[in-house]
C-alpha cells in the first residue's frame, strides 16, 4: 500500500465522524446503508448464451447453426476466430456452476442451443442433445441456482436457413414454437422462468439488415422483406409464448429478453419525461410496442409505407400473447430525447464525439439509461415484473504477472448503473432481478475473444478461469444487496 493506512486507523476515522449531522432536525434526511438496498427478495444473477460458451459444436448430435457457418467465412469475425471450442462450457458446466456458487448468485440466465435440441429445426428432436440442459439444471439446482433459459440467442439451426430462408419464412417461426414447447415440456418441471428470444432487434438489424457490423447470416435486405423478417420472429415470439403455456407446467413464467431502445430525458423536467415516454414507444414500434400492445404504431407503418410487414388481425394476437414479465438488455442509453414542437413530440439529440464509451466503441457510459428504461417500460405498458436480463462492458482486461486482473473500469460502471436500478426499484419500478453480462469472457460476436465482458478472466487456450476484481465487487454487492 502506498500509504500506511490500516484497517484501524480507517475504523478510527471512520468513528470519528458523526453519522447523524449534530444539527439533525426531525426533517433532516439521514443516509442510511438500508435507503441504497435492493429489495430483499430481488434475482441477482449473471448471463450467458450458447453459442458464446459452450463449444463442442458437433457433439452428441447437435447440428449446425447458422453462427458455425457464418463464423467459418473467412474475414467475417475478428481475427477470424468463431465459436467451435469458445469458453469450452459443455464440458466445464460443473466448474461453472461453482463459480456463480462463489459469487453467491441466486440465478443464472443460459440459452439453449436450437440446433442441439433439434438439429435440423424441427422434424425429429434429439434428445441427447436436451440431455445437456437437463445436467446443467439439475448442476444449478443443487447449488441453489435458479435456472432462466433463453430458447433463442441467435443460433438459428443452418438447416432451417437452407431449406426456408430463415426468419424470412414463416415456416421458421412455426418451427421456433414447435421446439418451444418441446423445450417447456421437458424442462419447466425444473425451469420457471423461460425467455423467448434475446434482442430481436440486433439479430435481424445486423443480421438480416445492414447494421455497422455484420452478423450471421449476414444478408442485407430491402426494407419491406426486412420488415416481413421483423414480423416473422415477433410471430415466433407470440407462438412460443403459446406453445410453452400448452406444454409447460401451469407455474412456468414467460416473456421476451429485449433491448429496448432506452430513451433518457436529456433534463428531466416534466415535459422532456413525456417526451421520452413517448420515444419509447415510438423507438421499439418494431418490437416491444407491438409484442405488448397487439399492433404497430401508426408512424411504424407510416414511415415503413409500402415497405410495412403483411400481417393478419390473428398474428397480432398471437404476438401480444399475455406475458409474465418484460426482460430487457440495457447497456446504454441509445437516445437522449426533449420535448418537441413536431407532431412526434419528441426529438432526439445528436451525441457529441466527446461522449465517453466503455472498452467497445459503441458501449456509451450512461448509468441513467437504467433508471428510465425500466421505469418507462413499467409506466408506457404497465408492465407489472421486469427483468434485466442483461447488462456489463468489456474492459482491457490485462492479468498482471502475479495473476489478477484490475477492472476498475468494470466496477465504476457496474456500481453506477446498480445505483440507477436501485433508484428504480427504491421508487416502486417492479424489476425483480438483474443478470449481470457475462458470467465469464467469451465469443463476442463479430469482436471474437477481442473484447471481454466476464466476471472470470478466460485463457482461452489452458481455459483456465481466474475471478476479475468485478467479480469481488459483484460478490460483496449480492451480499449486502446494495451497489457497493
Ligand atoms: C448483447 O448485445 C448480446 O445479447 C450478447 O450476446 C452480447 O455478448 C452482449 O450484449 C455484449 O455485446 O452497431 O456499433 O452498436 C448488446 C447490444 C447491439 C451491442 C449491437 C453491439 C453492435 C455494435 N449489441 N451492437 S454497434
Amino acid at each position: 500500500m502506498p500509504h500506511s493506512f490500516t484497517r484501524r486507523h480507517f475504523a478510527k476515522l471512520a468513528g470519528s465522524l458523526p453519522l447523524v449531522p449534530a444539527v439533525a432536525s426531525a426533517q433532516a434526511t439521514v443516509i442510511t446503508p438500508d435507503s441504497r438496498c435492493f429489495p430483499p427478495d430481488f434475482v441477482w444473477g449473471t448471463a450467458t448464451s450458447a453459442y458464446q460458451i459452450e463449444g463442442s459444436v458437433t457433439a452428441e448430435g447437435r447440428g449446425p447453426s447458422i453462427w458455425d457457418r457464418y463464423a467459418h467465412l473467412p474475414g467475417k469475425i475478428h481475427g477470424n476466430d468463431h465459436g467451435d471450442h469458445a469458453s469450452d462450457h459443455f464440458a466445464r458446466y460443473k466448474e461453472d456452476v461453482a463459480l456463480m456458487k462463489a459469487l453467491g448468485v441466486t440465478a443464472y440466465r443460459f440459452s439453449i442451443a436450437w440446433p442441439r435440441v433439434f438439429p435440423d429445426g424441427n422434424g425429429e428432436p434429439n434428445p441427447k442433445g436436451m440431455d445437456f440442459y437437463n445436467r446443467l439444471v439439475d448442476e444449478l439446482l443443487a447449488n441453489g441456482v435458479a435456472p432462466y433459459a433463453t430458447l433463442y440467442h441467435w443460433d438459428l439451426p443452418q438447416s432451417l436457413q437452407d431449406r426456408v430462408g430463415g426468419w424470412q419464412s414463416r415456416d421458421t417461426a412455426q418451427a421456433f414454437g414447435a421446439y418451444a414447447g418441446y423445450v417447456a415440456q421437458k424442462i419447466s418441471d425444473r425451469v420457471k422462468h423461460i425467455f423467448t428470444i434475446n434482442e430481436s432487434a440486433t439479430f435481424i438489424d445486423f443480421g438480416y439488415g445492414s447494421g455497422p457490423v455484420e452478423m450471421a447470416p449476414g444478408l442485407k435486405l430491402p426494407q419491406a422483406e426486412l420488415n416481413q423478417v421483423r414480423h416473422n420472429v415477433l410471430l415466433g415470439h407470440g407462438l412460443a409464448v403459446q406453445a410453452i403455456r400448452a406444454s409447460g407446467h401451469a407455474d412456468t413464467k414467460v416473456g421476451p429478453a429485449e433491448n429496448i431502445v432506452a430513451c433518457v430525458p436529456a433534463i428531466a423536467t416534466p415535459q422532456n419525461i413525456r417526451a421520452a415516454e413517448i420515444a419509447t414507444r415510438e423507438m421499439n414500434g418494431g418490437y416491444l410496442t407491438a409484442m405488448l400492445e397487439g399492433r404497430y404504431t401508426d408512424a411504424f407503418l407510416a414511415y415503413a409505407g409500402r415497405n410495412a410487414p403483411k400481417f393478419t388481425a390473428d398474428d397480432m394476437k398471437i404476438i401480444s400473447s399475455p406475458l409474465d414479465f418484460v426482460g430487457i438488455n440495457v447497456y446504454m442509453p441509445q437516445h437522449y430525447v426533449v420535448a418537441s414542437e413536431d407532431p412526434n413530440g419528441f426529438s432526439l439529440l445528436p451525441f457529441p464525439r466527446s461522449f465517453p464509451h466503455m472498452e467497445s466503441d459503441w458501449l456509451r457510459m450512461g448509468p441513467e439509461a437504467m433508471y428510465w428504461a425500466p421505469r418507462l417500460l413499467a409506466r408506457n405498458w404497465d408492465v407489472k415484473a421486469i427483468y434485466i436480463t442483461e447488462n456489463g462492458t468489456s474492459g482491457a482486461d490485462k492479468m498482471s504477472a502475479d495473476g489478477r486482473v484490475i477492472d476498475l473500469d468494470r466496477i465504476m460502471y457496474l456500481r453506477n448503473y446498480l445505483t440507477q436500478l436501485q433508484r428504480a426499484t427504491a421508487e416502486g419500478v417492479p424489476v425483480k432481478g438483474y443478470f449481470l453480462w457475462s458470467l465469464m469472457d467469451n465469443f463476442e460476436w463479430a469482436d471474437g475473444y477481442a473484447k471481454r465482458f466476464g466476471l472470470y478472466h478466460l485463457d482461452f487456450d489452458s481455459q483456465r478461469r481466474t475471478p476479475k476484481l468485478s467479480a469481488e465487487f459483484y460478490r460483496q454487492t449480492i451480499a449486502a444487496n446494495r451497489p457497493m
